[in-house]
């Protein structure tokens, strides 16, 4: 069965990937599954009719027969587990490699993503404000602190934790987000880390597909 997902119609990131559509249309590329997109306005979104697919009216969600997900973590892990028979996987086949992988899924959304993500939102948002700036650099310590001991962990290794998993996936579009803040420039394995997930065949076909969908809303404007 072909899955849909959901993605922004006119995404904020103007075609750079950062929308968490991404992660989800990677993880499908990685398996080899087709899948189908329906794209939203933020005003589809808030509609009942989106709403019961995802009660927070966001994005992405995924539509499998009467299988419903949202939260891209969620939606990563069920495509990764449906497809354990692959090789190369999403998953190590062994149980305990692959509850590690699961951890580093949960790091990347749990440990990493929210400081990353309140910054994001700050230089958005709150720039004008008189405290911004002090707020910015509690962020962006609280930022280096967890990129070191990501650094730290990672050392000269190409991947988390063995072979290239769902926790990597994860991890790499969570980091992307530093992209141009100039923030990665003292953790130099983690922008290789990061060019190492963008030169992925799957990645390189995700990225494509929702930058068509970019280009064709920028061509109705
Ligand atoms: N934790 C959720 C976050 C989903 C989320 O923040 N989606 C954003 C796009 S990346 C969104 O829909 N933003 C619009 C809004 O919240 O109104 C996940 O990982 O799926």
């Amino acid at each position: 069965m072909v899955p849909t997902i959901t993605a922004f119609e006119k995404s904020p990131d103007r075609g750079k990937g950062l929308a968490r559509d991404m992660r989800v249309r990677w993880a499908l590329e990685e398996v080899g599954q087709a899948y189908r997109t329906r794209l939203l306005s933020f005003e589809a979104m808030k509609e009942p009719a989106h709403r019961f697919l995802n009660p927070f009216g966001q994005i992405p969600t995924y539509e499998e027969g009467d299988l419903v997900l949202f939260e891209s973590g969620a939606i990563v892990l069920h495509i990764a587990e449906r497809h354990t028979s692959l090789l190369p996987a999403l998953l190590p086949a062994d149980e305990n490699a692959r509850s590690r992988a699961i951890a580093w899924m949960f790091a990347a959304l749990n440990t990493l993503e929210p400081p990353i993500f309140e910054h994001a939102l700050a230089r958005i948002l709150e720039h004008g404000e008189t405290w911004y700036e002090a707020r910015r650099t509690i962020l962006e310590e609280r930022i280096h602190k967890r990129l070191k001991e990501l650094a730290e962990h990672l050392g000269s290794a190409d991947w988390l934790d063995g072979d290239f998993s769902a926790g990597d996936l994860l991890m790499v579009t969570v980091l992307q987000r530093l992209k141009g803040t100039g923030l990665l420039d003292i953790h130099a394995p983690l922008l290789a880390y990061i060019d190492r997930g963008e030169a992925r065949p799957a990645y390189q076909r995700a990225f494509k597909a929702q930058w068509a969908v970019f280009e064709a809303a920028s061509g109705q404007r």
